[in-house]
């Protein structure tokens, strides 16, 4: 039971701060996404193949959480956007706070896309709302086609689900239909991209996706502001 209270008391805690960074977020037109999947599911390499495609003068930063070492951090910065490394020291997810102090010192109004790696785990952080506009899901196909049902949270919390190595296909027994059925049985009409990180496959699906999001955002800002 005490238990039960401490936890309703950390999360409304960090519910506070999330809405502290959302509001923040929209004051200075900042589009945030937060990135959640197992380990090794594909989050850094879909954000190196994201930032590798950007024009420089993108006004596009990362956060990127891990339980140790700066590993991500050091292979997201080679593409000269903002980046830094939040290593939680053993906590299984990202909270609000950690990503209000490791924006301190960053300038939100000279940015348009915040993209916030959570660390591996599909369970916690389904939990932590962080602020960000959506949160994206990324499954891969070693993983197993039954994910979403064994998961449903992180599936029916987010707005896309990111199907990566599907150049693997041909070599893992795995059902992408029923994959894609599996998310949508929790998540009534989600959107999906099929993707490969280390091709070509379904990224210009992901970078649609992106830009549509950035449009939406900036014609809900403008909603907001008039
Ligand atoms: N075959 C294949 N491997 C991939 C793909 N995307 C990522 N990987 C590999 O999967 C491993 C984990 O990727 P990483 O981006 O570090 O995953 P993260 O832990 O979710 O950030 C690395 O060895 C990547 O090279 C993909 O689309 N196809
Ligand atoms: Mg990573």
């Amino acid at each position: 039971m005490e238990r039960v209270l401490l936890e309703r008391k950390v999360l409304s805690e960090n519910d506070r701060v999330a809405a502290e960074l959302r509001a923040q977020f929209h004051e200075h037109g900042v589009l945030c996404l937060n990135l959640i999947s197992s380990p090794g599911s594909g989050k850094t390499s879909l954000l190196e193949r994201t930032l590798g495609s950007l024009p420089r003068q993108d006004r596009v930063a990362v956060l990127t959480g891990d339980i140790q070492t700066e590993n991500d951090a050091n292979r997201l910065k080679r593409f000269g956007f903002p980046v830094k490394q939040i290593t939680t020291g053993g906590t299984c997810h990202l909270d609000a706070r950690m990503i209000e102090r490791h924006l301190a010192d960053w300038r939100l109004e000279g940015l348009d896309v915040l993209f916030i790696e959570n660390v591996g785990n599909l369970v916690c952080p389904a939990s932590y709302d962080l602020g960000e506009a959506a949160k994206i899901v990324v499954l891969s196909v070693t993983e197993g086609e039954d994910k979403p049902l064994k998961y449903p949270s992180i599936f029916f919390k987010s707005d896309l689900l990111v199907l990566n190595k599907i150049d693997l296909l041909p070599y893992v027994p795995f059902d992408i239909n029923a994959a894609a059925e599996n998310a949508r049985k929790v998540h009534p009409g989600m959107e999906i991209v099929k993707v490969s990180c280390t091709g070509s496959n379904g990224l210009r699906e992901w970078v649609n996706w992106l830009e549509q999001r950035r449009e939406a955002h900036k014609t809900l800002l403008q909603e907001i502001v008039s």
